[in-house]
């Protein structure tokens, strides 16, 4: 398992702009690529230059800032693709060539045979470059395995510097990764890219199952944004290797996770997803009693992610019928008002029996707090929303 070694291909500025709502400004993908940079990703891929002069010209620009993150571009499997990247100053070069019957047939119609005489010609060119090199057989889950190892072996005896998976069509499960990528590990030295779609919901088990198999590098977006519905999200990574060990994270700037989402969503014109992982407007909002009562006596009982960790803050929901008295009591605390266990109770009562007939809000239930204490001093009741209904 190469857990502890391994690096993010932040793709949001290759993957990402394929998204349909995104159309980045050269300032935007600078800033983007500044959000990431400081958030430690290894690296950084760009849209081929090949896509249209401004393209060309951002991937020059941000190749020339000077970030900490390594620079990628990703072209076609050609001589001209590959002197083109070369000329932009970036790192590395992904090259990718789609192996599958589909994308033979379909899209660049070539052999596999052809396939291996284009990656010689392209990478004894790259070999005199000093750049780093990456070779990727698109739609690799539908390709036959044995041509698959074929050409990777073939990539690997010229000594490139990295294998590409890629999961095009998000069709592979967890075990399918896990089996290709360790069959691949026990073949070729160089390092290993996963980089998966999550049409059916996979994206992030696929990406961790690669690295359990011995996956040195993970591809990446914000927020998943890509093709259709996008690959493994980087917020979405993050958490699943913090929930194994929090450690396998700590290299990363963990609290920018939230300005890198909203900017991204912004950019592109979508919200966060209410459910979105540590970003999502519900992720550490705990509601039911039972889980409140546990959290509120210890975090971890319903927490595999510590949102302090995140720069955020957990929330106990206690506007509902589904509350209990201990979140209410702890409300209660917030608001420094100190009640009985048996008053505590009585308003817990009171709150279930009018979220049976409505939906309150906190002010409300803060108002029936306010006025219990009133009550309780003798003082006249605060006016409140609940009457005006
Ligand atoms: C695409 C290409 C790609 C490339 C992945 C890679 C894919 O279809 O747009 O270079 O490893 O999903 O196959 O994004
Ligand atoms: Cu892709």
């Amino acid at each position: 398992m190469s857990l502890e070694h391994y690096s993010i291909i932040e793709s949001t500025l290759r993957e990402g702009e394929q998204f349909v709502n995104a159309f980045f400004t050269a300032d935007q993908k600078i800033r983007i690529a500044r959000l990431l940079d400081a958030f430690g990703v290894e690296y950084i891929e760009l849209t081929t230059p090949m896509a249209s002069p401004q393209s060309a010209r951002d991937v020059e620009t941000i190749a020339r800032l000077g970030l900490h993150a390594r620079t990628l571009t990703h072209v076609r499997c050609n001589l001209e693709d590959a002197r083109r990247a070369v000329e932009t100053g970036v790192n590395g070069v992904d090259v990718v060539i789609g192996t599958s019957s589909q994308l033979r047939e379909f899209s660049h119609g070539k052999s596999i045979s052809e396939i291996i005489d284009l990656a010689h010609e392209v990478f004894a060119y790259l070999k005199t470059q000093n750049v780093e090199m990456r070779f990727s057989t698109e739609d690799s889950l539908r390709s036959d395995p044995a041509d698959l190892f074929r050409v990777y072996g073939e990539v690997d005896k010229i000594g490139i510097d990295r294998v590409g998976v890629a999961d095009t069509v998000g069709i592979g499960n967890p075990r399918q990764i896990y089996q290709l990528i360790s069959e691949l590990r026990s073949r070729v030295k160089a390092d290993i890219e996963f980089h998966g779609h999550n049409d059916t919901g996979c994206a992030i088990a696929n990406a961790y199952a690669a690295l359990e198999a011995g996956a040195t590098h993970i591809d990446t977006s914000v927020l998943g944004i890509g093709e259709r519905n996008g690959i493994t999200s980087l917020g979405g990574l993050v958490a699943r290797l913090y929930a194994t060990d929090a450690s396998l994270v700590a290299k990363y700037n963990l609290p920018m996770l939230v300005e890198i989402d909203q900017t991204v969503a912004e950019l592109v014109g979508v919200d966060i997803p209410f459910n979105n992982y540590i970003t999502g407007y519900s992720a550490f909002t705990h509601k039911a009693g039972i889980h409140a009562k546990a959290v509120l006596n210890n975090p971890s009982t319903y927490e595999v992610l510590k949102p302090e960790a995140f720069g955020l803050t957990r929330y106990i929901h206690i506007a509902s019928r589904l509350t209990g008295w201990n979140a209410v009591r702890y409300r209660a605390e917030q608001l420094k008002l100190n009640f009985t266990d048996t008053e505590i109770k009585e308003i817990t009562e009171q709150i279930k029996f009018l979220s049976d007939e409505r939906v309150l809000t906190l002010d409300e239930v803060d108002t029936i707090l306010h006025n219990a204490m009133r009550a309780k001093n003798g003082e006249p009741m605060i006016e409140s929303a609940i009457s005006k209904d």
